[in-house]
């Protein structure tokens, strides 16, 4: 079986140091989180930035701060920035950080109830013009999919020419709006894709760990992080990023399933930037 690709989602857009005072913020914490989860077996940073604050923010100029400052300790780790960014962000907005000309970006492919009345709203021209920025640049998209609609949009854009081939899907799986975090609704999506395709699974906050261990059992990768979850076990807050994915690579140990370095994750995800 392939070695594991671990992703960790270290910032978010939506959690805030209320949910747990490690969600980073400044450019320090962002570093100090990011290496944290690359020691532990993170090959792939999956990053939203904030203004000091805890704003979100898609601003470019913070991205390259930020970016520039994980490279600068951690050169390996691949880095791959959101352009989901916040609910009700502009589409040029969100894009800004693919002007930087990442290895990978996530490209969000279908409208969602995000909690209360907020709707995160990517229309199938939005999703066009995603894929084609992607193409335009070289960029690897990590097509997020928050139910099984959106990996049938995936594919209809890919026979379109928008989303090029192998695919690499993250399913998204327990958003009060999008698919449900269980085994049955995991095997649906896993078998909705493409032979050629690759997938990551990101359970949404009590869901982050048994569909984590399902992906590792499967031949998936596994995302986990503090914009999906903070806990490390029921009610005990996890400490970091870190403590997270040690937590992955313990139960893929167990599993029998190796870790995949930052390189060793370059050539299963076909990416050829670096
Ligand atoms: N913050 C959410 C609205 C992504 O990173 O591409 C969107 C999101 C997905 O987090
Ligand atoms: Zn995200």
């Amino acid at each position: 079986m392939e070695k594991l690709i671990i992703t960790a989602a270290i910032s978010g857009a939506e959690v805030t140091k209320e949910h747990n005072p490690a969600v980073p913020y400044t450019i320090e914490e962002c570093v100090r989180e990011a290496g944290l989860a690359y020691e532990a077996g993170a090959s792939i940073i999956h990053l939203h930035v904030r203004t000091d604050d805890g704003t979100p923010t898609q601003d470019k100029n913070r991205f390259k701060e930020v970016m520039d400052a994980i490279k600068e300790k951690y050169p390996e780790v691949i880095i791959q920035p959101s352009t989901g960014g916040a609910v009700g962000m502009t589409n040029d907005e969100r894009l800004e950080p693919t002007e930087l000309n990442p290895e990978m970006a996530t490209l969000d492919c279908g409208t969602l109830n995000f909690g209360g009345d907020e709707i995160f709203e990517n229309t199938e021209n939005t999703i066009k013009y995603f894929g084609e920025r992607m193409i335009e640049r070289n960029i690897k998209p990590e097509l997020e999919v928050f139910d099984k609609s959106m990996i049938d949009m995936a594919l209809r854009l890919h026979k379109k020419g928008f989303i090029k081939a192998p695919m690499h899907f993250n399913f998204v799986m327990g958003v009060n709006g999008g698919i449900s975090g269980t085994l049955r609704d995991f095997v649906f999506l896993r078998e909705s894709i493409p032979s050629d395709a690759t997938y990551c699974v990101a359970g949404i906050g009590r869901f982050e760990f048994s569909l984590a261990a399902a992906s590792i059992i499967d031949g998936g990768h596994v995302r986990v992080g503090l914009e999906d979850n903070t806990y490390i076990s029921k009610g005990v807050l996890t400490k970091s990023n870190g403590e997270l994915v040690e937590k992955v690579v313990r139960i893929a140990k167990e599993l029998g399933r190796e870790i995949a370095t930052p390189a060793e994750a370059r050539v299963i995800l076909g990416l050829s930037k670096k």
